[in-house]
């Protein structure tokens, strides 16, 4: 859990240890000498081996469970169904809305979606456990499912009037605009796939829980467990140093999770519960698929005046997920007349969720489609038409951006890529049978703001301790964290220890809507500020203290050493002054919560999403933009597209480390190329399952599918957006690239493909 700083700033640069430095991944040594351990490989006394068996229907009711086969089975311990496990209390959700006073089953009698889990088995081993799971006979009622969106019973859904947008007249507009687009985009069901599966060890002492699970927020699903259990917050333990990736999927406490808690109560002995890959693909629901009509109406020189838009995902039968797909729509683009509306249609299928900028991904992928349509259709650059119909402040919000990079970033990215030298026309680029495509589209994602917590502490031998709840799943979090306290406080990043992953520690809230970094920098920076304050005050007053005499007003740290300012006096290292004042430690808690918060206040906020800042708070509307040009090469004959070439500017505000941003931009830009030419939940028809449930079949970038990838950073600090004057990094990357790939095949070969993925059967 601890992480060591090892010295790899960039030897070119000598500030890698501040704030804006490229320091190498903290974290990385453990990772690629084997040394961090993931949540479920805590070796424990007594651990049992809990496996899932899950519904083979997506609708009816399981009429009969047999088990007397798996009880009999080699080393099983218990066979949990609905009848056997314990009863549990149904939880609130993330808005901590109260949950209605019912019991709550993990395992399912009523069949919603196929691969719900409908029992368990726990045995002294993991193959006992999965050769028992295999003996247990579930028989169903079956009555007929809707599979997906494009089912014919699907219908239009449940209108969510808290998503409709509207100003102006925006269908009188259109009816009168000289210039008219309207077309439907589609985008599939689509998964996180993190490397590392959902799972867990889950372990009772009392009525104390600990659970090893892989999170992306410790207390928010610590609350979820003990509401499940009836035990006090506190009683239960989160566990998560290191996380092989979520990318939204990690967020919450699962179905799973409570079965593998119930299981160790019920058996007195910790309980450890890995899913199979082709479980994650139902264990948590993915991205839900859409639909979305984009209208626009616009005069001869391209020149917007209305946009309509109707959007729709699915939703589980059970489960509510709305993926805002109005949310680029409504602010990329001047126009006077606007109107977005969606709907949310029941599916029998795992409750959707968040994954990489939910509901900016797909909506990105309708407007800027469709405005590149407009752009051919009135005969102007794509280019230039997005700058003709720049937004000079938010359109929705009629408020002025805190900041917008976005000029800069066409701009620069525009330059680099050599975009002036495109031939406007379709078809008219090409290399041998190869059609060459250049596509733009622009990107942008809010500034979610909450608040965070941190304990920074400075040791006797002048090292450095940093403790927060919060996680680092890739982002980046330790490295930033050391960053901002070795900065803070005036020691080599090398001094600072980061302690993340721990729901003992310091509260955060989630590491979602990419707001943690400029949360927890925010907190780091005013815990370490005020254990600096700490240590210079008792370096001035403390009369052991040789700085005492000097009768100084402020004192100087740097580099791990403390002197005056003037540079008379002594020069001390900070072990040596803590030594001198008898402090083997000083401790400060810094958390960035409004001053008259109370006890509450402080739970609601790191256990609920209910406290964020709206991005349009106060006097600004805050978001973070980018701009993709990318160069495809599709195959005449064969309809391949490869992804040639990609150049990104991209304004996330200040860095906080430019290696780490450009790394997760890239990041998102890989699984943008996925989504745009590989990604796609297959159902079948049948019984609901997801056919290509696997790494096999469903298909993620690969090395050579990604050519160079160049990001430009555009940012300038922001300050309206967070402590530092960062904006959020980890989503922004992956919006805006599908529709600059569509936009890209376009200009090859003529044809406009609204379905993702892009694959060549659309193709030729
Ligand atoms: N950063 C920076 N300067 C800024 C902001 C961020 O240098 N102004 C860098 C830092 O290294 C920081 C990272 O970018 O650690 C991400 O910061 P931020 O944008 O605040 O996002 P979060 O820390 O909240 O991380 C969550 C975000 C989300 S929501 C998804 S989804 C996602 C992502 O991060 N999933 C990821 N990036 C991922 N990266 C990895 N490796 N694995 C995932 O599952
Ligand atoms: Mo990210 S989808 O908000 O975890």
């Amino acid at each position: 859990m601890t992480v060591h700083n090892i010295r790899h700033g960039d030897a070119s640069d000598g500030g890698a240890d501040s704030v804006g430095g490229r320091l190498s991944r903290v974290d990385g040594p453990a990772k690629i000498t084997g040394a961090a351990k993931y949540a479920v490989e805590q070796q424990l006394e007594g651990l049992a081996y809990a496996v899932l068996v899950e519904s083979t229907i997506a609708s009816g009711k399981v009429r009969s469970i047999d088990t007397a086969e798996a009880q009999a089975a080699p080393g099983v311990l218990k066979v949990l169904t609905p009848d056997t496990i314990i009863s549990l209390r149904t939880a609130a959700d993330w808005f901590g809305t109260p949950p209605p006073d019912l019991p709550y089953c993990p395992l399912a009698r009523d069949i919603t979606f196929s691969g719900q889990h409908v029992a368990a088995i726990v045995a002294e081993t993991f193959e006992q456990a999965v050769a028992a799971a295999a003996l247990v006979k579930v028989s169903y009622d079956e009555t007929p499912s809707i599979v997906d969106l494009n089912d014919a019973k699907a219908g239009d859904g449940i209108p969510i009037d808290a998503m409709t947008k509207e100003w102006g007249d925006a269908h009188a507009a259109f009816a009168s605009a000289p210039v008219r687009i309207c077309a439907a985009y589609n985008t599939p069901r689509e998964y996180q796939a993190p490397m590392e599966p959902h799972g867990l060890i889950a372990h009772w002492e009392g009525d104390k829980l600990t659970v090893w699970e892989p999170s992306q927020w410790l207390d928010g699903m610590a609350r979820t467990y003990a509401e499940w259990f009836g035990v006090p917050f506190e009683n239960v333990r989160l566990v998560s140093p290191y996380i092989g990736g979520g990318f939204g999927s990690k967020a919450l406490a699962l179905t799973h999770g409570a079965v593998a808690a119930s299981a160790a109560k019920m058996l007195g002995r910790p309980v450890r519960l890995v899913m199979t890959r082709p479980q994650t693909f139902t264990g948590y629901g993915g991205r839900a698929a859409t639909r979305q009509t984009v209208t626009i109406g616009a005069d001869a020189d391209g020149i917007i005046q209305s946009i309509v838009h109707r959007g729709i995902n699915e939703t589980s039968m059970g489960g509510m997920w709305v993926e805002p797909l109005g949310s680029v729509t409504s602010i990329m683009y001047a126009t006077p007349n606007f109107s977005s509306k969606q709907n949310v249609v029941r599916v029998n299928s795992v409750v959707p969720g968040a994954m990489r900028a939910p509901g900016e991904n797909p909506s990105a992928f309708g407007i800027e489609s469709a405005i590149d349509e407009l752009a051919y259709e009135v005969g102007v650059d794509p280019l230039e038409i997005r700058l003709r119909n720049y937004a000079e402040q938010d359109p929705e919000a009629k408020k002025a951006w805190s900041t917008r990079q976005l000029r800069e970033a066409f701009a620069a990215g525009a330059e680099r890529f050599g975009w002036a030298r495109r031939t406007p026309e379709p078809r008219a680029m090409r290399d041998g049978n190869q059609l060459i495509g250049w596509g733009v589209a622009a990107g942008t994602y809010p500034v979610r703001r909450a608040y965070g917590e941190a304990i920074v502490r400075i040791l006797a031998d002048g090292s450095v301790e940093v403790e927060s709840s919060s996680i680092d799943m890739g982002q980046g979090t330790y490295t930033i964290l050391a960053q901002t306290a070795a900065e803070t406080v005036g020691v080599p990043a090398d001094n600072v220890v980061v302690k993340l992953g721990d729901s003992r520690f310091p509260r955060a809230g989630v590491a979602g809507g990419s707001r943690l970094a400029g949360v927890m920098t925010g907190a780091v920076h005013k815990a370490a500020t005020s254990a600096l304050d700490q240590l210079v005050g008792l370096a001035i007053s403390d009369p052991r203290s040789p700085f005492h005499t000097l009768q100084a007003n402020t004192l100087v740290v740097a580099n791990g050493r403390i002197s005056s300012p003037r540079g008379d006096g002594p020069d001390l290292s900070i072990a040596e002054l803590l030594s001198s004042v008898g402090r083997d430690r000083i401790e400060a808690t810094g958390d960035t919560m409004p001053a008259n918060s109370t006890a509450e206040d402080r739970y609601k906020n790191y256990t609920t999403i209910a406290m964020a800042l709206p991005h349009t708070e106060g006097d600004y509307s805050r978001h973070s933009w980018c701009a993709h040009f990318i160069e495809v090469r599709v195959d005449e004959d064969f309809g391949t597209v490869r992804v040639s070439r990609v150049v990104s500017a991209l304004d996330s505000g200040r860095l906080y480390n430019p290696k780490l941003a450009e790394s997760q931009w890239k990041g998102g830009i890989i699984m943008g190329i996925g989504q745009a030419l590989l990604e796609e939940g297959i159902v079948d028809r049948r019984h609901g399952r997801i056919v290509n449930n696997n790494l096999a079949d469903y298909l993620v970038p690969t090395n050579a599918d990604i050519p160079d990838i160049e990001v430009i950073s555009v940012g300038i600090p922001d300050l309206h957006a967070s402590v530092l004057g960062g904006k959020g990094v980890g989503e922004l990357g992956i919006v805006g690239v599908a529709p600059a790939i569509a936009n890209a095949v376009f200009h090859a070969t003529g044809k406009r493909i609204r379905d993702l993925p892009i694959t060549l059967e659309k193709l030729i």
